[in-house]
């Protein structure tokens, strides 16, 4: 039996002054969690790599021209990311039903109006749903552009609006209000930090979220509760086997089923739809935008290793270490490149490139180092030849930027003070570049 703490001389009898440095070691303790040790976070420690071109096709000829991309180039990357890193994904079902369970045209103090739609597929074993949520800016002329993204931890932590439905799916964290992987009345409203929805609305913008654990759970075993379990075949009518594909392009194909929807939403603007995510649901946007041309504009919130950062640095989080601790996360056939990066047949700059000509918006934080800040920076950089097709400029810049100092054109990149998050200053830099290129 376990003898009580206190006998082992746990210092409960402290006063709060002497326990005050137990907490700071605590602290430093979960702040050396975000970057593990045994990983590379030195400059001078970055192998030797060379970049696979994304304007020589594969049979070794130059792409010159916007149309031979358009026609040819990237379907062959994007060939390359489903068979190496991401997985296929199914078509668009036949059977989808778009179905508004609430709606409030009063929200937030008369600010918004907010709707609930559940997204329903049918045509697999049985049928299947995700929930969406949407305000719709009031004060508004026409209808309004709109930002989606995914949620970590349901819709109901975004807002603390009551009116909210409290998700019934599983919730990887037991936090924040979340109790055995359930929901509670205390989770609402816990993520709002990272939300700041009044503030997109007063901009005019339209806001939608789902949480990506309706489409699968997000742990190894999360596929069998998931769209995995669901569909058996591809875009193409072909087989797809579980390891096929990937739990990021499950999330991101049915990021694709609520654009579906939105295009029947006579109060959003289908045509001016940016997408984001932050981190894992960063790499989801990513992808998402790849796949999904509908999304005008695609943003990456530090997304890191297998998002936006170059897989060839091996800096911070590596692919070995990525296929290791979320083996559902990608497709099998991304692990043969673990400590193997060199031998990819595509790097995450090309995955940027997909995006074009469409703006693009890759955003780091300096203490996030797992992420690889620089790298996500070299890659934005290497996909501007990519924009110079289309003679749109990229970042425009050649070295990464100072600190809170936004660069970039069709392809725009910060680095902020912080840690791994979404802040205001991330949103108000995301806010800026869609007024620009969606002309408001
Ligand atoms: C980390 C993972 C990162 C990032 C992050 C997150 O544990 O190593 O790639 O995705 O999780 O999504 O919060």
């Amino acid at each position: 039996m376990l003898e009580p703490l206190a006998s082992r001389g746990y210092p409960f009898s402290m006063s709060p002054q002497k326990i005050a440095p137990f907490f700071a070691v605590f602290f430093i303790m979960l702040h050396a969690d975000a970057q593990p040790k045994g990983f590379n976070y030195d400059e001078a420690n970055v192998p030797a790599y060379t970049l696979p071109a994304p304007l020589i096709a594969n049979d070794g000829s130059q792409v010159t021209s916007a149309s031979q991309w358009q026609q040819s180039r990237r379907g062959e990357i994007l060939s390359l990311f489903e068979q190496s890193v991401y997985g296929r994904k199914p078509g668009k079902p036949d059977e989808l039903q778009f179905t508004v369970t609430s709606q409030d045209n009063n929200a937030l103090g008369g600010l918004a109006r907010r709707k609930q739609i559940t997204i329903l597929f049918e045509g697999g074993d049985r049928p299947f749903s995700v929930n969406l949520l949407v305000y719709i800016p009031t004060n508004r002329t026409g209808p309004a552009p709109l930002f989606i993204g995914y949620n970590f931890n349901g819709n109901h932590t975004i807002q603390s609006d009551p009116g909210i439905d409290l998700s019934k799916s599983w919730i990887r964290r037991s936090e924040n209000g979340a109790i055995n992987h359930r929901a509670t009345e205390a989770a609402r409203g816990t993520s709002s930090k990272r939300w700041p929805v009044e503030t997109i609305l007063k901009r005019g913008y339209a806001i939608a979220t789902a949480y990506y654990g309706d489409v699968e759970p997000d742990h190894a075993e999360g596929w069998k509760d998931g769209i995995r379990a669901f569909y058996k075949t591809d875009e193409n009518g072909d087989p797809l086997a579980l390891t096929d594909w990937s739990a990021i392009s499950a999330w991101s194909w049915a990021l694709s089923r609520m654009v579906d929807y939105l295009e029947t939403d006579a109060d959003i603007d289908s045509n001016r739809i940016a997408l984001l995510g932050h981190s894992r649901l960063g790499k989801t946007a990513l992808w998402g935008g790849a796949t999904e041309e509908r999304f005008a504009i695609v943003i990456s919130n530090d997304s890191g290793c297998g998002g936006a950062a170059l897989s060839r640095r091996a800096f911070g989080e590596t692919v070995q270490r990525i296929n290791t601790n979320f083996p559902h996360w990608f497709c099998e056939t991304f692990s043969l490149y673990n400590g193997n990066e060199g031998a990819l047949p595509v790097d995450q700059h090309e995955l940027i490139a997909l995006m074009a000509p469409r703006p693009v918006y890759i955003a780091s934080a300096v203490e996030d180092v797992w992420a690889d800040p620089n790298g996500e920076f070299l890659s934005a950089r290497a996909a501007e030849p990519v924009y110079a097709l289309f003679g749109k400029e990229g970042v425009g810049v050649t070295t990464q930027p100072t600190v809170n100092t936004p660069v970039g054109d069709f392809i725009g990149y910060h680095i902020r003070t912080g840690k791994h998050d979404v802040t205001d200053y991330d949103w108000a830099q995301y806010l800026d570049f869609a007024d620009r290129h969606f002309d408001r």
